[in-house]
């Protein structure tokens, strides 16, 4: 099953080239291309066996040009192979083990270098910028990949609000801690919290999200709820979940992995078949959800972002700042 939009060729659509009503797919539209039928898209996720988090739906989802002509992985799958260590280090874990969680009430803090550090409150957030449906594909390290239809706000529309200043080089982000509803954090998986960081120009790129939800619904625990960092040309484990706070800071901040095994894990961390990791390769993929025989396919630069995010890197040498 292949969503035909060959007018705009093979991978992502570029904003540019579409006309909103020509790609656009609504939500009971996408659910039927993920082999959901209508029937499925009237059952809440509360009635799931074995979700975790019931989402309310998101109102008011803006069209978005950020659109792959792929199948979409199913809601099922995206929400039961899940990397997120604060509930365990099995794929089948977070679904599992985070019935727990409590999402709402949310907010984060933002602040460091900016004129007007503050808190935005997850509802403020949802209610202020338009919360947009892209589909992008997730391509972890461990060379599974997904293509997901996220819902989110554009990350660099969050953070002009608080006006970072001249000494803002990266933005720095920390996953709450909650041991008591994580029971990974009992764990010594990973030094908790979970960090992570970008530079200030790839954290303002039109490409990168601020997620709150997926197939229209809020986030369900497992996949980072209430708000998580999507950033689709690097690989997964940069996009972090469950975020409480962003600080604008001057130096290059410490990221999760990278403490953990500096040679696997760079700062960087763009998706680039050509740099392998000593663990798997990272010139092929497999999608998550495909039959076991299906044969992988080949990664792409950037993740396919190349044209949209090449001109960051100009000049740098991506095999050393990997
Ligand atoms: N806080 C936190 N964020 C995290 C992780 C984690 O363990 N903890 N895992 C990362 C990794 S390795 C991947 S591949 C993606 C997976 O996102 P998904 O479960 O929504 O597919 O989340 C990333 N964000
Ligand atoms: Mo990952």
């Amino acid at each position: 099953m292949l969503i035909k939009t060959s007018r705009y060729g093979p991978g992502r659509v570029r904003p540019s080239e579409i006309t909103p009503k020509g790609v656009w797919l609504n939500r009971r539209e996408l659910l039927k291309r993920a082999g959901f039928g209508a029937a499925a898209f009237a059952v809440p996720w509360a009635s799931w066996p074995g979700l975790a988090h019931a989402g309310r739906k998101l109102e008011n989802l803006v069209e978005s040009g950020w659109m792959l002509d792929e199948d979409l992985t199913s809601l099922e799958d995206i929400t039961t192979y899940n990397n997120f260590y604060e509930f365990g280090t099995g794929k089948g874990d977070p679904a599992r083990y985070s019935g727990g969680f409590k999402p709402l009430p949310w907010s984060i803090r933002v602040g460091g270098e900016c004129e007007k550090p503050g808190v935005i409150d997850y509802e403020d957030l949802i209610g202020s910028y338009p919360v947009e449906e892209r589909v992008y594909r997730l391509r972890c390290v461990e060379a599974w990949s997904m293509v997901v239809p996220w819902a989110g706000v554009q990350l660099s529309e969050v953070l002009r609000r608080f006006q970072p200043t001249s000494k803002a080089k990266y933005a720095a982000f920390e996953t709450v801690y909650r041991p008591e509803e994580m029971p990974g954090q009992e764990r010594g998986f990973l030094d908790w919290p979970y960090v992570e960081g970008l530079r200030i120009d790839e954290a303002m790129h039109p490409l990168s999200l601020l997620a709150v939800g997926l197939y229209g619904e809020e986030l369900p625990n497992q996949n980072g709820a209430p708000v998580r960092l999507v950033v689709p040309w690097k690989y997964g484990y940069k996009s972090i979940k469950s975020i409480v706070s962003i600080t604008f800071v001057e130096e290059e901040p410490p990221t999760t992995w990278n403490q953990q095994a500096p040679h696997e894990y760079g700062f960087y961390s763009n998706v680039n078949p050509e740099r392998s990791h000593p663990r798997w390769s990272q010139k092929r993929e497999r999608r998550v959800g495909g039959s076991l025989f299906a044969s992988k396919i080949p990664t792409l630069k950037f993740n396919g972002y190349e044209e949209e995010v090449a001109s960051l890197y100009a000049g740098m040498d991506l095999i050393k700042h990997h």
